[in-house]
């Protein structure tokens, strides 16, 4: 089976620098995929992308050296499947609560094979044709199953889910995080309150082994919290990099305020 660079990367100890597409587009996710991200991930939650269009935006990063990931709307069996059968090679689910959920999401990511106890249902489509022949002996150690934790019960429940069977790590939504935490949305990883609970996720998952991702609003957040520890970042998204650029050429030609 074709391999996971995710899992090399974080096996190598080296940081995973990941794409995020929020555009419904197949144009946009073969160019974010070619543009030297390790991995890419199709966002199926808050992105704009429905089932098919997530399926063209798979085989658009089939063409380039990008790790397909999805974040799925739900923890939810048959949502969980269908971004596997279509080829993903991890799955980020949101909104993980406690240890039980985790693993119900573990489950859904893996075959009941080899003693693994799992839920997956037998029918990797597009996973046989990007991934290999021997997709079905090989993707229970090949796929990623990565929970979020943005809630105030996750956050409760954190060391229970990092130490799931069958979790390979966690990923922080920092903005819900915010939510939760009662200081608002956004994103600022400097503020005291979400700096710590980042810190101390990403110490939960060093303590296991496991790997800690993170999503950020910016590049400088995305280098910071790698050298706080997290080995999977992601700094921000193709809708957040339009808007940025588009808003930098206009204020060349058009200084001041921008309408
Ligand atoms: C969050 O910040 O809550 C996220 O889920 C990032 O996509
Ligand atoms: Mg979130």
């Amino acid at each position: 089976m074709r391999p996971n660079r995710v899992r090399q990367l974080f096996a190598q100890g080296q940081t995973v620098i990941a794409g995020w597409l929020s555009l419904d587009s197949a144009y946009a996710a073969e160019l974010v995929g070619s543009a030297g991200f390790d991995a890419v991930v199709i966002d199926t939650q808050h992105g704009m992308a429905g089932h098919a269009q997530m399926v063209a935006m798979l085989q658009a990063l089939s063409h380039t050296p990008a790790t397909p990931l999805v974040r799925v709307s739900q923890n939810n069996l048959a949502e969980v499947n269908r971004a596997l059968d279509a080829g993903a090679y991890g799955v980020i689910c949101p909104l993980v609560n406690s240890a039980a959920e985790a693993a119900a999401f573990a489950r859904a990511c893996r075959y009941p094979l080899d003693g693994v106890a799992g839920e997956r249902s037998f029918g990797p489509a597009r996973g046989l044709l990007y991934g290999g022949a021997d997709y079905a002996q090989q993707a229970n150690h090949t796929v990623l199953a990565l929970p979020m934790v943005e809630t105030r019960a996750g956050l409760e429940a954190l060391d229970a889910i990092v130490a799931c069977d069958g979790v390979d790590g966690i990923f922080i939504g920092p903005s819900d995080l915010g939510l939760a935490l009662g200081l608002g949305p956004g994103a600022l990883h400097t503020e005291p309150l979400r700096a710590q609970a980042l810190a101390r996720a990403a110490a939960a998952c060093r303590a296991a082994g496991k790997l800690a991702g993170v999503w950020c609003a910016s590049a400088e957040m995305a280098r910071d919290m790698t050298a706080a520890g997290y080995g999977l970042v992601v700094p921000g998204h193709d809708a957040i990099w339009l808007k940025a650029e588009i808003t930098r050429r206009l204020a060349v030609i058009r200084p001041g305020p921008s309408r």
